[in-house]
């Protein structure tokens, strides 16, 4: 949100090509406010002299801007006119989204389809050429807007290549890199065994027992309201027998010295390291969390606090430091694979929804819930059973920004 007006500053800067049509239209208003002044003084020397008939002359005067609307309509005569339909003004797009360009174009003098129509952007050029239907309508499907602010001409001309054209802003927001722990850690703090491997990832545990890590970062808190949230993981080699998991986590901690004191106090084995509330802790605040579970707990009281909803690899989102809250799950083939799989974190109002490599596993509302930010990090655990729990490549959507 710093950086915001940064964009502005970068928008009115690859933007400058709106400016002359702006003053165009700020020096045609001019023009008619002095047309109206000169009017209105006219009508003030009127009144000075008291002469009727000499208003009923301003009269005629206002009949000769009548005429000058019909040099506009002269004008009008010699080149194709053209609009934009949609997408309105200003639409903001996230970068992979397809945009429909619409607008219309149409000639006094020739038909729809024998004119030539374009859109062009500012930012990636040509876009797509063509002609309007016999409606006057020219569309097109722009799947491959890159990120940043485009400004796009819309371009009709007629056969005697008189032409004319109309500008609309939409904007392209990009994934904001978090981090991808490929070269340092910039703003995240590793805690109690987690390590950042150079080959660019943060190894949480190591295929060892009785292990705990976080990765977290202490600094930038994501804001409340819909995110958007990509990261990769990777676990193994003992698949079947190894344990326990990770899971992703945002934590409503009030500093990072309440952060720190919560990852401390968070639970090993079962726990996934995020345990800090429930059964596990006396956390009462907000936390969501994506936990990806390869190993089944079943409570005794003691050594397990929670049981599992399956005995099979799960992917589970929980709330509020409880790895025993399995708000919505699903068992999935076993993922103890030590290859990298992608999870996509969506939270739109209630609603929340999980993507495995491309595959939607979670999707459902959370009653009486809505998402209120805070620290974002990843933990890891192993038990008596072990494996490697490793993550990287975080890409995180807290607004959709246009950069
Ligand atoms: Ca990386
Ligand atoms: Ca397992
Ligand atoms: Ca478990
Ligand atoms: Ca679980």
């Amino acid at each position: 949100m710093r950086t915001l007006p940064l964009f502005f500053l970068m928008l009115l800067i690859a933007c400058p090509s709106s400016r002359p049509d702006d003053d165009d239209a700020a020096d045609d208003d001019a023009a008619d406010d002095d047309d109206v002044a000169d009017d209105d003084d006219a009508a003030d020397d009127d009144d000075a002299a008291d002469d009727d008939d000499v208003v009923d002359d301003d009269d005629a005067v206002d009949d000769d801007d009548a005429a000058d609307d019909d040099d506009a309509v002269d004008d009008d005569d010699a080149t194709p006119e053209v609009a934009w339909v949609a997408p309105s003004e200003s639409t903001i797009l996230e970068w992979g989204d397809t945009v429909v360009l619409r607008g219309s174009a149409s000639d006094p003098s020739y038909g729809p389809t024998e004119l030539s129509t374009s859109f062009e952007s500012g930012l990636q050029g040509a876009l797509d050429s063509g002609s309007p239907d016999i409606n006057g309508e020219y569309s097109y499907s722009a799947a491959t807007l890159q990120p940043g602010w485009h400004q796009i001409t819309l371009e009709a001309c007629n056969p005697d290549n008189a032409c004319a054209s109309a500008q609309r802003t939409v904007g392209v927001c990009d994934w904001s890199a978090s981090n991808a722990f490929d070269a340092d850690l910039a703003n995240w703090t590793l805690y109690s065994d987690a390590a950042w491997d150079p080959s660019g990832f943060i190894e949480l545990t190591g295929n060892v027992q009785n292990r705990r890590g976080q990765v977290f970062n202490a600094v930038d808190r994501v804001n409340p309201g819909d995110i958007a949230i990509r990261f990769y993981i990777q676990t193994g080699p003992n698949s079947g027998t190894g344990a326990d998991g990770f899971a992703m986590t945002i934590v409503d901690a009030s500093d990072p010295t309440d952060l720190e004191t919560l990852l401390a106090a968070s639970a090993d084995g079962g726990g996934l390291a995020y345990g800090f509330g429930g059964a596990y802790g006396s956390f009462v605040r907000d936390a969501l969390h994506v936990e990806i579970d390869t190993w089944e707990n079943i409570d005794n009281g003691n050594t397990e606090l929670h049981t599992d909803p399956t005995p099979e690899n799960h992917i589970a989102v929980t709330l509020d430091g409880d790895p025993g809250n399995h708000i919505l799950w699903t068992p999935i083939p076993t993922i103890e694979d030590s290859l990298w799989h992608e999870v996509l974190l969506e939270v739109q109002g209630s609603q929340v929804t999980v993507t495995l490599d491309g595959a939607v596993v979670l999707d459902g509302p959370i009653s009486n819930w809505t998402f209120r930010g805070g620290y974002i990090g990843f933990s890891g655990s192993t038990g008596y059973y072990s494996n490697n729990h490793r993550i990287q490549d975080l890409e995180l959507l807290p607004d959709c920004l246009v950069p």
